[in-house]
């Protein structure tokens, strides 16, 4: 009989109907491979050259405010503008479209040394503060559809500046990722009265295989179909369909939650863990979205060491996502893990 923390096996992800490939018994084999160096310098509370840091000029010349909680501005280098031109090409197989949008950037902290699971709650819900409102502001106009809140962590993830940031890309169409999501979630409300994600997390919270952390209005847990090794979602006990409806106790448990989170994924290799994390929920297309359940994703490429990171290489590229460890060990031990962050730990 297969034993699921054994055998090879795949498992859906309900949210977009992918599958992903699970080989528990690979997780032993020898690694020869690349070897990420650890960047575990001291960073100086404000850098004269960082282009995040409060009252410094930015690449292209515009001066930060002097702020001294969040700020936000339009990226100078926007890979979406709200002034493109119309048009479409419609010409069979060739197809393409104009796309408007607005990118903004958000500082997290006027400290440049900080990151989020060393923020204190209260300053970390200032950012969730933001985001409610960049969220609304973005998503009442009309030519934007869908706010895309991220924070892109790390060297290794491509992200250019430590200066704890995140980004929003608002657009007018449904992102592919999101549009996945969204369809799934339609069909899923349409024969079954409820939401996808309120039903998965009421298993979860019966099952308690795979819950990581919680606290009276979120819960992060590895969904059952995690891609990445440590791969976690966040999710609110009461559903809403975007941020906009949380109250001020959720949107303090949300700030909570992501501390808790982030706190024991850099305690799992003592270093500042790198992930893309994002908050997906309803599009701002001016409808209704009963069958939306607002998430949130964390997408860490670490696996077996400060420095060994997964890739989606071969297989992956060419065919289907696969991943060793399974989500319950990954969920174990990252549950284990203290929230105490280790640079904070009395020795
Ligand atoms: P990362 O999160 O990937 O590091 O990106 C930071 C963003 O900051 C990036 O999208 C923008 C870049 O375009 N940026 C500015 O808007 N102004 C600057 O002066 C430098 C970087
Ligand atoms: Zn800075």
């Amino acid at each position: 009989m297969i034993n699921y923390s054994e055998h090879p096996h795949r498992r859906l992800n309900p949210l977009t109907n992918q599958w992903v490939l699970v080989s528990p018994h690979r997780a032993k084999r020898p690694w020869q491979g690349q070897t990420e160096k650890t960047v575990q310098a001291d960073r100086p509370a404000y850098d004269p050259e960082c282009y995040l840091c409060p009252g410094n000029k930015r690449a292209s010349g515009p001066i930060n405010d002097k702020y001294d909680s969040t700020f936000v501005f339009t990226n100078d280098f926007s890979a979406l503008l709200e002034e493109t031109p119309e048009g479409e090409l419609n010409d069979g197989l060739f197809q393409a479209k104009a796309e408007r949008g607005i990118s903004r950037v958000i500082c997290f902290s006027p400290n440049h040394n900080l990151t989020v699971p060393e923020m204190e709650v209260a300053d970390i819900k200032k950012v969730v503060d933001l985001w409610v409102e960049e969220y609304e502001t973005l998503g009442s106009k009309d030519f934007i559809n869908h706010v895309q809140i991220f924070e892109n962590k790390g060297a290794v993830m491509g992200c250019s500046n430590p200066h704890p940031h995140g980004q929003i890309w608002a657009q007018s169409s449904i992102p592919d990722e999101v549009s996945k999501e969204s369809d799934a979630q339609y069909d899923y409300f349409n024969k079954n009265c409820k939401t996808l994600l309120g039903d998965y997390l009421e298993s979860e919270l019966e099952k308690q295989e795979r819950i990581v952390v919680e606290n009276d209005t979120f819960v992060a847990l590895v969904p059952f179909w995690a891609v990445w090794p440590f791969e976690t979602m966040i999710l609110p006990k009461r559903n809403v369909q975007n941020i906009t409806q949380l109250t001020e106790e959720e949107k303090l448990g949300f700030a909570d939650i992501y501390k808790k989170l982030t706190i024991k994924y850099d305690n799992m290799f003592e270093v500042s863990f790198p992930y893309s994390a994002g908050i997906h929920q309803a599009p701002t297309d001016g409808l209704d979205h009963p069958e939306w359940a607002l998430h949130m994703h964390f997408y860490p490429p670490l696996l077996r060491s400060a420095s060994v990171k997964k890739f989606m290489v071969g297989y992956e590229m060419m065919a289907n996502a696969q991943r060793d460890i399974t989500a319950e060990q990954s969920a174990e031990r990252l549950k284990k893990l203290s929230l105490v962050h280790y640079k904070k730990k009395i020795t």
